[in-house]
């Protein structure tokens, strides 16, 4: 076995119908789609078939918009900024945004800039598995203050599942907008914005086998929003910039074939993470964040009590198995994650914490492989581990 990767929430491997559709818009039909020459018009029929996979994969309705941009992050800071120059910094407006306490950086910080700037950001607690429940939020949203809700649909550490519908229905009922970041649940589980009537929603094409630096922000239709970038008029004048034709082109397939594949999801993908879970917790004192049924069926954080996460890390690095202790994009940090803190789990547990996180491309044999790896290098640690 040469490599294994099994660091899906951090990227995926470009599905390769993707990448051979995407080369085709990179060396070929390179034109500008705003162009008015044959170069610029021959792009704007893909565009438009990319655009229509891109609503039929989350069932949005015509009059709904999709703002295609670089990324989740952007897609993040476009909806919090939005109502923070328009509501948050405004006289006699609303100041009060919630978010979940274990959100992505690219909210909880954006959060913590908003705090700065005057905004009162509540963060909602989660409960013993570690979810935010419509309690939770019942508890702390008062209507008539709040601009803003914003909370994940699955959280990237943990694979844990949010009840965004059962939030956003709520929402709605207040009179409140919501906001979901559904970075990890497209492509992992159904996601569609019929049943769960949420306003905002923000997706990366290359957590669901697209490329990246390329994402969307979809608005519902009435649900106000503005630029983030200001410039040309691209994007209905929401999202200045030359857009990344082959990304979003790319991107509008990976949408297809996420939401056609998702049964192999829901099936193949989790029973080799039940396999590699079952084979892990048969090890003495290994801990799994999160009950399974509440999880995204490909994602594991485990707990390896006595074995640093970075060591084990590095350890399954040198037999070429590709997982991390986190965030990807935390990885340097010495701090102690804050969704671990959040979720009140034991200091010397989360410094041994371990995500892996499986695709539809990963394989038995794979699975098995880290298996092996996996138990050997558990051991191995533990024996010259002054604290196990
Ligand atoms: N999470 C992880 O290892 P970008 O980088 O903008 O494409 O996606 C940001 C992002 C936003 N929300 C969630 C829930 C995410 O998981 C991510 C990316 C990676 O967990 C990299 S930090």
């Amino acid at each position: 076995m040469e490599r294994v990767y099994l660091d899906n929430n951090a990227t995926t491997m470009v599905d390769p119908q993707v990448s051979a559709l995407m080369k085709e818009f990179e060396t070929n039909k390179y034109g500008n789609p705003n162009s008015l020459h044959s170069f610029g018009m021959e792009v704007r029929q893909p565009l438009e078939k990319a655009l229509d996979q891109l609503y039929k994969g989350l069932q949005a309705s015509d009059e709904d918009n999709i703002i295609i941009n670089g990324c989740a992050t952007e897609g993040n800071n476009t909806v919090l900024k939005y109502y923070l120059f328009n509501h948050i910094l405004q006289e006699g407006k609303k100041k009060k945004i919630l978010i979940s306490s274990v959100e992505h950086p690219s909210v909880f910080n954006t959060a913590k800039y908003m705090e700065k700037m005057g905004a009162d950001v509540i963060t909602l607690p989660v409960n013993e598995n570690g979810i935010v429940t419509l309690d939770i939020l019942k508890e702390h949203l008062v209507p008539e203050e709040t601009a803003l809700v914003s909370v994940m649909w699955a959280n990237n550490e943990t694979g844990l599942i949010f009840p965004v519908k059962e939030m956003s229905e709520y929402c709605r009922s207040v009179g409140v907008p919501f906001h979901t970041d559904a970075v990890q649940a497209i492509g992992k589980i159904p996601v569609n914005v019929v049943d769960v009537p949420v306003d905002y929603l923000t997706f990366s094409a290359h957590k669901f086998h697209g490329p990246k630096g390329v994402g969307g922000l979809f608005v519902r239709k009435g649900a106000p929003i503005g630029p983030l970038l200001h410039g040309g008029e691209q994007m209905g004048d929401l999202r200045a910039g030359t857009v990344n034709v082959p990304g979003f082109i790319g991107m509008g397939l990976a949408m297809e074939l996420a939401v056609s594949q998702l049964d192999r999801e829901l099936t193949q993908v989790r029973a080799l993470r039940d396999r590699l879970e079952d084979a892990m917790t048969k090890l003495p004192d290994v801990f799994v964040i999160g009950k399974r049924e509440l999880r995204t069926p490909n994602t594991i954080l485990a707990s390896f009590k006595g074995v640093e996460g970075e060591a084990l890390a590095w350890e399954l690095n040198k037999f070429g198995v590709a997982v991390s202790t986190g965030s990807a994009c935390a990885s340097e940090s010495l701090e102690t994650d804050h969704t671990l803190v959040a979720m009140n789990i034991d200091p010397s547990l989360s410094h041994t914490a371990l995500r892996f996180s499986l695709s539809r491309f990963t394989k038995k044999e794979e699975i098995d492989y880290v298996i092996e790896v996996l138990v050997k290098a558990v051991e191995r640690l533990r024996k010259i581990s002054i604290d196990y």
